[in-house]
């Protein structure tokens, strides 16, 4: 079957899940967000990426079914333990995130209170806000009206400049892991992620860094007063059931 036939069943056939990756305080331990992120398990494909299955959904109207799935599930999860008392991050992609939907999906959550827009974070790419700026800051607008909070993600892979992002209502950096990666040996890569911290601090910004595998990036990171830091180091993605477990030796 192609990915496209694979996905039109895929709810029905409980197929889909979600898994959560922690963003850490490292000056304190404590998880203050968890990311979804959607996993596909098909029974004739086998494991599919979100990156490969996001795109083909979005080619008809299969990505209105993935998205109300993600944000039903989310609402269902996020009042479990030990999710609850943590802030949740969604990725949207930026064709997701220009259509309005997915917003009055989560309005509809908001109102009948199974969503607390407080505790809820939207992972957008800079492309999804670049692309079409002015329709980007009126979604902007109205997402910050319900009190959720923004992030971008794999910042510094796009085009955009923190000038220009500064114009939009923003709450997150998320320094993309190709910087953190070669902390260690690219003294270039140290001088982006330090210069990043300053600036967006400088805006009033907080940042995430991906990807953190090893001590001595973690240290690095925490003693350029990144606010947050995500990666193997702490925690892989994981499932709701599997998160208790994990944090308890975190
Ligand atoms: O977790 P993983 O490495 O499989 O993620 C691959 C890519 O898919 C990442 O860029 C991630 O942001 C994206 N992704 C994961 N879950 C979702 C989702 O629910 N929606 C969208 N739009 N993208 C997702
Ligand atoms: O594009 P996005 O940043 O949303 O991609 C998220 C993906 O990155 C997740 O699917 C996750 O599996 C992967 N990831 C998370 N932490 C790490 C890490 O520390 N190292 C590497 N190589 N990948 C990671
Ligand atoms: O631990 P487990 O076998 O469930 O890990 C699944 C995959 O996640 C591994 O194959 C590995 O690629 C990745 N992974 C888990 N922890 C780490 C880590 O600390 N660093 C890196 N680079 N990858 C990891
Ligand atoms: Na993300
Ligand atoms: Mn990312």
């Amino acid at each position: 079957v192609s990915i496209k036939q694979g996905l039109r069943q895929a709810e029905a056939r409980g197929e889909l899940s979600l898994v959560y990756q922690p963003e850490v305080d490292p000056l304190t331990g404590e998880v203050r967000i968890y990311e979804a992120l959607m996993r596909w398990n098909s029974a004739e494909l086998g494991p599919v990426s979100p990156a490969e299955f996001i795109p083909v959904a979005e080619e008809s109207d299969l990505i209105v079914d993935l998205t109300r799935w993600l944000i039903e599930r989310v609402a269902t999860e996020s009042c479990t333990e030990p999710l609850r008392s943590s802030n949740i991050s969604i990725n949207l992609s930026p064709r997701q995130f220009r259509s309005e939907s997915w917003l009055s999906m989560v309005r509809d959550r908001i109102d009948d209170r199974k969503l607390d827009p407080a505790r809820l974070c939207i992972e957008v790419t800079e492309s999804a806000l670049v692309e079409n700026f002015d329709l980007a800051s009126e979604q902007l607008r109205e997402i910050k009206q319900l009190g959720i909070e923004v992030a971008i993600d794999d910042f510094g892979t796009g085009y955009s400049s923190l000038a220009y992002l500064k114009r939009l209502p923003i709450d997150y950096l998320k320094i993309d892991r190709s910087f953190v990666a070669d902390i260690h040996q690219d003294a270039d890569d140290r001088t982006i992620v330090e210069t990043v911290i300053v600036m967006a601090h400088a805006m009033g910004l907080k940042v995430v860094a991906e990807g953190a595998e090893t001590e001595q990036q973690v240290d690095f990171l925490r003693e350029q007063g990144c606010d947050l830091i995500q990666g193997y180091y702490y925690a892989r993605p994981l499932p709701l059931s599997a998160l208790d477990r994990d944090l308890a030796n975190s």
